[in-house]
């Protein structure tokens, strides 16, 4: 014989007590959420920075890492800084401006130093907030014995800052055509 009370469903108090319990839980994860969203970076803001730096460091990995000033008229031979009348300097050289009509920077390190950066390279506008600033530098590349030495690595760093976000990133350029001009 079938016992019909053991065929009930779920009493109104069990309903009860499920629902009290499913909603104190949803509360203390949707809490966590919450906190998680506020204190993290706005996404859209960081994902903008990754462009803008990643716009930047293509813009500077693009120029020739010369020995010589690629106005030098030996900078296609040249095989050293010695044979060059202008050998390439860290940071610009007299009269280079970033994409400038007569004299632009022309090679890598250029750009080092170059702060303020709210434009691209076109001169138009970054978005309003956005801020940049690039550094390069030698730095030997490789494990253990350096393969590629310091005179022929630069490590350039691209930092966009907006508001109290900053973001960095980093990469290398190698000397790998010393005598290709632009
Ligand atoms: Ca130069
Ligand atoms: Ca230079």
């Amino acid at each position: 014989m079938c016992d019909r009370g053991r065929q009930q469903g779920v009493t109104l108090i069990e309903l009860i007590v499920f629902m009290v319990i499913v909603g104190v839980a949803l509360t203390g994860m949707l809490t966590v959420f919450n906190l998680t969203a506020r204190s993290g970076a706005d996404p859209m803001i960081r994902k903008q920075m990754l462009a803008i730096a990643e716009g930047l460091m293509d813009e500077v990995a693009a120029l020739p890492f010369t020995w010589c000033d690629p106005d030098d008229p030996a900078a296609a031979t040249a095989i050293n800084a010695a044979a060059c009348a202008t050998p390439e300097a860290m940071g610009s050289e007299v009269g280079e401006t970033r994409g400038g009509a007569v004299t632009p920077f022309d090679n890598v390190n250029d750009y080092n130093g170059l702060a303020g950066i709210a434009t691209n390279i076109s001169g138009t506008p970054m978005p309003i907030g956005y801020a940049a600033t690039i550094t390069v530098a030698p730095s030997a590349l490789g494990p253990g014995a350096s393969p590629v030495p310091a005179a022929a690595s630069l490590l350039v760093t691209v930092t966009v800052s907006f508001n109290n976000e900053v973001l960095a990133i980093q990469g290398y350029r190698t000397r790998y055509v010393p005598n290709s001009l632009p």
